[in-house]
């Protein structure tokens, strides 16, 4: 599993008042944790109250090249911003996110092959997210064919169904896994999968048992990267337990701490 650190975000208070205060360490902390845990790439964004959200994107980045080489996922809504990361890391990237839309593949993926980034594409166009499996496809096809048009490896495109709260769209987390698996035999060579754990769980009670419980049926539909708390241990767990169970990790009695080496 391709883990993402999810906890350097301005959506988090913490965070929020590092960016406000420039406290570096802060953030240092974070990245060094999150990266002791087990991420493979770490999520930058700088959250919506952000007043210029380019020099915070590069604040962050240098801030963690300090202290960590684990490839980063420059995670916001404007290229500009996106790029402003791009211009200034030093190892591998993932560009979190482009969505079906000319103008934004049009800008995106140019910088993805530019740049040498990875790419995320989410399963969504300007009308909004789609509330069943088809939808969600269809859009896929739309990124998936631009990409093969434009020369971007599909094996390096990660795509998201987008996931929503149980607690107010109950109904789309058997559409989201369904399409998690059905992601996966739309091209040859196929694309990745990616989800944002939390959103999940947003505003329920339990969410680590939520979060957990939805990334193990997730990895049953062949899901291979997840934005997630890699702080939390029983998430953390799970994970490996299932990497197990689908024959991805060899069995031995201490699996889990061979897992974290
Ligand atoms: N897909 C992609 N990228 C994404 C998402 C996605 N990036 C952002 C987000 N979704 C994934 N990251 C988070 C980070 C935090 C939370 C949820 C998803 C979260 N935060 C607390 C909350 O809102 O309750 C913050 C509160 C706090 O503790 O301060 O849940 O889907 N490609």
């Amino acid at each position: 599993m391709f883990i993402i650190g999810e906890l350097i975000n301005g959506m988090y208070k913490n965070v929020q008042e590092a960016i406000k205060n420039k406290d570096k360490k802060a953030i240092q902390e974070i990245a060094i944790a999150q990266t002791k845990a087990g991420s493979s790439a770490l999520d930058v964004n700088c959250g919506p109250a952000s007043a210029n959200p380019k020099d915070t994107m590069k604040w962050l980045v240098e801030a963690i090249q300090e202290v960590v080489d684990t490839p980063l996922c420059l995670d916001s809504t404007r290229p500009d911003v996106i790029e402003a990361g791009l211009s200034i890391a030093k190892n591998k990237t993932v560009i979190n996110s482009a969505y079906a839309d000319q103008e934004k593949l049009d800008t995106l993926v140019p910088m993805a092959l530019k740049y040498n980034s990875a790419l995320i594409g989410l399963a969504m166009s300007k009308k909004g997210v789609p509330q069943d499996k088809l939808q969600r496809l269809e859009l896929a096809v739309q990124i998936i064919t631009y990409c093969q048009d434009n020369g971007f490896p599909v094996n390096n495109l990660y795509l998201d169904p987008i996931v929503l709260p149980v607690n107010v769209a109950q109904s789309q987390g058997q559409e989201v896994l369904e399409t998690i698996r059905e992601f996966k035999i739309l091209s040859d060579p196929a694309p990745k999968t990616v989800v944002g754990l939390s959103n999940v769980s947003q505003g329920t009670n339990q969410r680590s048992l939520i979060n957990r419980t939805f990334l193990v049926m997730a990895q049953g539909c062949g899901l291979d990267s997840a934005i997630l708390d890699p702080l939390d241990n029983d998430l953390m767990d799970a994970l490996i337990a299932a990497e197990l169970i689908l024959n991805k990790q060899i069995y031995c009695d201490s699996f889990l701490n061979a897992y974290r080496k």
